[in-house]
């Protein structure tokens, strides 16, 4: 599914602003077609944003169950003859989508798009009632997993993860045309050999089988540097300016399908010439070993919750490359598409990671999941269905990312259950799928503390070791020197693997504001002793090629004793003001690079 763009042969326009809004907590909008007229005692909601934090009564923070939103737009009446298509870039976590009385769209998960070809229901010139019943149930057949319970006093829903349920329309939704005969697909795959780069592309061609397809690569500059024709083909770039961290340096692949001189349909993608390759213990980008520095992050605003926007977008980069982060991970979902195109521009470094957070009931039993113990992988909790639902979003994942110079690694779930062998035959056809999807980057997944090198058992699947670790802070809570010594232990049983290991997680809770002599737990002072800690084991580790401090700013999580307003592992406050530890960082990782 290709993203939509204006062209010489496509339009767009964004569904955004105020919709109509109603929670449904009594389910009643199926039964009664709440889609078949105007949204009765509706509200004002904006679009993108989640609506959980926008009003001011609990209800609509914890609602759980049906959400309905719609709106109304006109299809431009320079559409006629063309493909008219509605798509929503992340509903979360599922939606039923009518325009005026037709049902065009279902979609399962919430952070990555889907549509519906509405040509035969948009009369190009008249409105469209636009009605989309979002759903943010989590149970153990969705990605991520949860439990709903109805207790006397409502329902409840219960996850594993540690991060707030957002629900609602989070990213663009988008009106545009395309012609009938269109390109529906394009993959393309580079390589460097000395001087040259070549770009292997391929592309789906809908309704237009007969027609032809010229591809045409044009450098930064604006000059054509390669041309082909044909639905496949391999383009090949003399003294080639490659895609590398801290520089984006994109081509341009302009793909037309025409039928002689007419040009039927255009499109054009960016293109950063780049390889990505795992040998013995190193990462190597382009031939070159690379060490990741930055963050794991969260979609996660005041007030706008998950929903999309671009002022903090360029403001967290902006204090990313100020910190000398030159990559972060998709914690825990696939992000908005403007963030892999922002990455791809500016040149960071990105491990992308499906939604699958919380599959592993050793830590949700506990305090996290109200003191029950389940079997995390069992025909009544994450079972055969629940495995297509993540398969399918592994799908999804992989086909819309697959073309972006900075998406390095594939991260299939952090923190799974990794020590039976149930999660065994779970993750072995996930892994397996990926790599069918996408032979070309690395894949892994995010062990978490209790699996042990020991212990872990899904470390074979995986080409990359990611390590999220918190000693010295759930581990040896207060002791550094002791969490040093465990910590470096630990990791050399890792190293002896022979693979390139990422710390994608370790942090400390910190009050911003909060100082003490000495450093105590939850103060200034303690997150950076936490920190420079770490970077001495990990400097005397060498098959260690990253740290990722979790987390890049506070976030909202649900309320519960081991949180304050959230999660405080931040490097900046929820609202983006530096603690100490944000200094630190930037002295450390500037001097590196
Ligand atoms: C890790 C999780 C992350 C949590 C973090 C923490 O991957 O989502 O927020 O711990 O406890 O287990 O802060």
């Amino acid at each position: 599914m290709l993203r939509p763009q204006d062209s010489a042969t496509r339009e767009r326009r964004r569904v955004e602003g105020l919709w109509l809004f109603r929670l449904d907590p009594q389910a009643r909008g199926h039964a009664d077609r709440w889609w078949r007229g105007r949204l009765a005692e509706a509200r004002e909601v904006p679009v993108p944003a989640s609506y959980n934090d926008v009003f001011a009564d609990a209800a609509t923070r914890d609602h759980v169950g049906d959400a309905w939103y719609q709106t109304t737009v006109r299809v431009p009446r320079g559409w006629a003859g063309q493909r008219v298509v509605l798509r929503f870039d992340a509903v979360t976590h599922r939606a039923v989508v009518w325009v005026d009385e037709v049902e065009v769209a279902r979609h399962e998960g919430g952070y990555t798009p889907f549509e519906a070809d509405i040509t035969e229901v948009a009369r190009p010139g008249a409105e469209i009632r636009v009605t989309v019943v979002v759903n943010n149930e989590l149970t153990w057949q969705s990605v991520p997993p949860g439990i709903v319970q109805d207790t006397a006093t409502g329902r409840q829903q219960i996850y594993f993860h540690d991060f707030f349920n957002y629900a609602g329309l989070h990213r663009p939704v988008w009106l545009y045309s395309t012609p009938r005969a269109h390109l529906s697909d394009v993959t393309v795959v580079t390589a460097l050999a000395g001087t040259e780069g070549t770009v292997d592309y391929r592309v789906d061609v809908t309704g237009g089988d007969d027609l032809a397809v010229r591809a045409v690569l044009t450098d930064a500059e604006g000059t054509a540097v390669a041309r082909a024709t044909g639905t496949a083909g391999v383009l090949t770039v003399a003294d080639v300016h490659p895609w590398r961290p801290g520089e984006g340096y994109l081509y341009d692949l302009l793909l037309e399908v025409v039928d002689g001189a007419e040009v039927v349909d255009a499109y054009s993608l960016p293109v950063g010439v780049r390889t990505v390759e795992v040998r013995g213990t190193k990462f190597l980008i382009n031939g070159e070993p690379f060490y990741f520095t930055g963050f794991g992050r969260h979609e996660d605003l005041p007030v706008r919750g998950k929903g999309h926007d671009d002022v903090f977008m360029v403001h967290d980069f902006a204090l990313m490359e100020w910190t000398g982060a030159n990559s972060f991970r998709t914690s825990h979902y696939p992000y908005a598409e403007e963030v892999l195109d922002y990455a791809d521009r500016h040149g960071f470094v990105v491990i992308d990671e499906t939604a699958a957070v919380g599959q592993n009931t050793a830590i949700a039993g506990g305090i996290v999941g109200g003191g029950q113990s389940f079997p995390t992988f069992s025909p009544e909790t994450i079972n055969d269905a629940s495995r297509e639902i993540h398969a399918q979003a592994i799908r999804e994942l992989v086909t819309r990312d697959k073309n972006h110079p900075s998406v390095v690694l594939w991260c299939v779930a952090n923190e799974p259950e990794s020590t039976t062998p149930a999660s065994v035959e779970y993750f072995e056809p996930l892994f397996a799928l990926t790599r069918k999807l996408d032979p070309t980057r690395p894949v892994g997944y995010v062990n978490m503390l209790l699996a042990t090198p020991d212990r872990d058992l899904l470390r074979p699947l995986a080409d990359v070791i990611m390590l999220n670790r918190y000693w010295g802070w759930y581990l040896n809570t207060g002791d550094l020197a002791g969490a040093e010594s465990n910590w470096q232990a630990e990791l050399e049983a890792w190293a002896a693997h022979g693979r390139p290991i990422i710390v994608t997680e370790y942090g400390a809770d910190t009050v911003a504001g909060l100082h003490t002599v000495p450093a105590a737990p939850w103060s200034e002072e303690y997150q950076v002793e936490y920190l420079e800690m770490n970077h001495r084991v990990f400097d005397r580790v060498d098959a260690v090629v990253g740290e990722h401090v979790w987390n890049f700013a506070d976030f909202a999580t649900k309320p519960g004793i081991m949180r304050v307003d959230g999660n405080k592992k931040g490097v900046f406050t929820r609202d983006r003001r530096p603690k100490s530890a944000a200094f630190a960082l930037r002295r450390r990782w500037h001097s590196a690079t």
